[in-house]
C-alpha cells in the first residue's frame, strides 16, 4: 500500500512507501552492487529481514482439521512462497510503514484474551472470545495468493473458513447490505497507531454478497500454524480476489450495516482506492500500472514479472458478483 500525507492541502507520498529496492533485486544483485558502493542501505534493510527472518514460528494450531479445501478455486497448484517472505515482507502499518517494521515490531501485540464483537443489523448480536470463533467451524487450508496493490504478490497456505460460516450464525437482517470490519487500535502495543499515516482504527468493508462468498475466509493461522503478529494474529480476513489491503489483520469488530463502510484508504486517498479494490489488470492505479506483478521469492533484478490475472485468476468463481457493474467506476 501506498500512503499519502494531507498537508497544507498538498498531497504528498510518503518517502518511505518507494519501494525499498530489497524488494526488487535478489541477494545476488545485492551483491553485485554493493561493490559499487550503492547498495548500502538497501543492504542494510535486507540484512535485518534476513537476521528477523529465522522467526520463531509461533507453534502449531490446535483447531486446525488437516485437510485442504473443498470450495471451488480454493487451492492453486502454484510454487508456495517461502514462510521466511511470506512472514518477513508485510504491510501492517499499525507497525511501521517499511515492510520489514512488522516482523521487527508487531511481538508487542497481546493476541490474548482477546474478542470479537458482531454486531448491527443482526437478530444475534454476539461477543465472541477468541476459542469459540476457532472452534465455530471446522478449519481448513486454502492456499491463496494475496496481491497488493503496489504491485507484489504471494501464494500462501491459509487455514480458517469462510466467513460465511460465522455471517449464518449471527443472522443477518434483510436491510444489512454491507458489512464493516473494524481491527485494532491499540496505541499501547501498536507503535503506529499514534501516527497520523491513517485514520485509526484500520477498516475495511464488503458488499453483503462478498462476505458471503465461500472464497471468503476468516483466517487464523497460515502454514499449518498459528498466523504470526505480523500477519494479522489472532484472525484476519483473506479476500482472495481484491487487492491485499482489503484483508484485513487482527479484527475486534465486525459489523452490518445498510451504508457502504467508509474504509481506511477510501478515506486517505479516495482517487487511488476505491471501495471495491477487485485486482483488476485493466484499471491501473493513478500513479502505476496494475497489470503486472511481482512475485516475492522470484524478485531477482532480471526475474520476469508475471501477468496479473482479472479477480487474481477467482474470475470463475467471483466474476458474476460484479456483472453489469463498469468496474472503471467501480475501481
Ligand atoms: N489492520 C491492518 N490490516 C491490513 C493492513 C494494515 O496496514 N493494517 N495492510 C493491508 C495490506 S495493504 C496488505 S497487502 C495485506 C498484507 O498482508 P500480509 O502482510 O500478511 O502479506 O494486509 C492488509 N491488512
Ligand atoms: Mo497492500
Amino acid at each position: 500500500m501506498l500512503i499519502q500525507t494531507r498537508r497544507d492541502g498538498f498531497i504528498h507520498p510518503v518517502a518511505s512507501e518507494i519501494t525499498p529496492r530489497d524488494t526488487y533485486l535478489g541477494r545476488r544483485d545485492l551483491l553485485r552492487l554493493m561493490a559499487s558502493g550503492a547498495a548500502s542501505a538497501a543492504l542494510a534493510s535486507w540484512a535485518s529481514r534476513e537476521a528477523l527472518a529465522q522467526v520463531q514460528r509461533p507453534g502449531k494450531l490446535a483447531a486446525l482439521a488437516g485437510g485442504k479445501s473443498a470450495v471451488a478455486g480454493a487451492v492453486t497448484m502454484e510454487k508456495v512462497t517461502e514462510y521466511k517472505d511470506a512472514t518477513s515482507y508485510n504491510n501492517f502499518y499499525e507497525f511501521g510503514t517499511d515492510k520489514a517494521d512488522p516482523v521487527k515490531n508487531a511481538h508487542t501485540l497481546k493476541t490474548s484474551p482477546w474478542t470479537v464483537e458482531v454486531e448491527g443489523l443482526v437478530k444475534k448480536p454476539a461477543k465472541y472470545v477468541l476459542d469459540d470463533l476457532l472452534k465455530l467451524s471446522a478449519q481448513e487450508e486454502r492456499i491463496y495468493r494475496l496481491r497488493c496493490v503496489e504491485g507484489w504478490s504471494m501464494v500462501i497456505p491459509w487455514v480458517g473458513y469462510s466467513l460465511s460460516k460465522l455471517i449464518e450464525k449471527v443472522e443477518p437482517l434483510g436491510n444489512a447490505k454491507f458489512v464493516e470490519f473494524v481491527t485494532l487500535a491499540d496505541p499501547k502495543t501498536m507503535p503506529y497507531v499514534t501516527s497520523r499515516v491513517l485514520d485509526w482504527p484500520y477498516v475495511e468493508g464488503l458488499r453483503m454478497d462478498e462476505a458471503t462468498h465461500p472464497l471468503t475466509l476468516l483466517a487464523f493461522g497460515m502454514y499449518g500454524e498459528v498466523l504470526p503478529n505480523q500477519n494479522g494474529a489472532p484472525l484476519r480476513l483473506v479476500v482472495p480476489w481484491k487487492y491485499g489491503f482489503k484483508s484485513g489483520k487482527s479484527l475486534v469488530r465486525i459489523r452490518f450495516t445498510d451504508r457502504e463502510p467508509k474504509t481506511a484508504w477510501n478515506k486517505a486517498a479516495a482517487n487511488e482506492y476505491g471501495f471495491y479494490s477487485n485486482v483488476n489488470p485493466n484499471v491501473d492505479h493513478p500513479r502505476w500500472s496494475q497489470a503486472t506483478e511481482r512475485r516475492i521469492g522470484e524478485d531477482g533484478l532480471f526475474a520476469k514479472k508475471r501477468k496479473t490475472l482479472m479477480f487474481n485468476g477467482y474470475e470463475a468463481q467471483v466474476g458474476q458478483l460484479y456483472a453489469g457493474m463498469d468496474l472503471k467506476k467501480n475501481y
